[in-house]
């Protein structure tokens, strides 16, 4: 009965969406929002975080669950939107995470504002794919993945996962990504880490 249930409230809250400006309109939605203070070991320039105003919004996180967590089958819909800026040389970014269930892909979609999208798989190889308005990236199970923003706008992206697929921020709080994308002449370049 439980699915006949998610069911029934979704279909009464169901949510409305303006696609290019990034926002959910209508629908139970959900939210997550980043400070400066909750990046704390993200960036190589910890210091320059630690300069910042521990309440400033670096990204939030908007999204809405149509099922249960940790359920197998459903999808969870939602949008993220960094601020522009700069930590030291490197752009405001998301924290950044494996699936827990590493068979778990995901889709991102760009909304506006560009970017990167930041992959690394399980051999710490890393690399990129550009993020523009339109943009499309599959994101394998098995890839942990971030974004940055690298232009001077916010950046907006919807995303859609699996509601099983969870969350490993671990792995990336101790060891980070093979390669950090760092400003370099006013260009966003890649840059090894290990
Ligand atoms: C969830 C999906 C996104 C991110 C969001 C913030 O699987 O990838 O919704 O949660 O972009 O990134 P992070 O790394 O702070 O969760
Ligand atoms: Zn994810």
């Amino acid at each position: 009965m439980k699915a006949l249930e998610t069911f029934d409230v979704f279909t009464k809250t169901a949510a409305s969406l303006d696609w290019l400006a990034g926002e959910i309109k209508e629908g139970a939605v959900r939210e997550f929002v980043k400070n400066a203070r909750d990046l704390a070991g993200i960036y190589a320039d910890e210091a320059a975080l630690q300069r910042m105003n521990p309440n400033r919004v670096m990204y939030r996180v908007r999204w809405i669950e149509p099922a249960l967590p940790g359920s197998e089958g459903g999808l969870f819909w939602g949008v993220t939107i960094i601020e522009p800026g700069q930590v030291g040389d490197e752009y405001f970014m998301t924290h950044g995470h494996f699936h827990a269930n590493r068979t778990r892909a995901e889709f991102y979609g760009t909304a506006h504002g560009t970017g990167m999208l930041v992959l690394m798989n399980k051999e710490r190889k890393t690399w990129t794919e550009p993020m523009k308005p339109g943009s499309l990236h599959y994101v394998r199970g098995e890839y942990a993945h971030r974004v940055a923003n690298t232009g001077d706008k916010p950046l907006a992206f919807w995303a859609c996962w699996p509601t099983d697929a969870g969350y490993d921020y671990e792995a990336i709080l101790l060891r980070g990504f093979g390669a950090r994308l760092r400003c370099r002449d006013g260009k966003p370049v890649l840059i090894n880490n290990d």
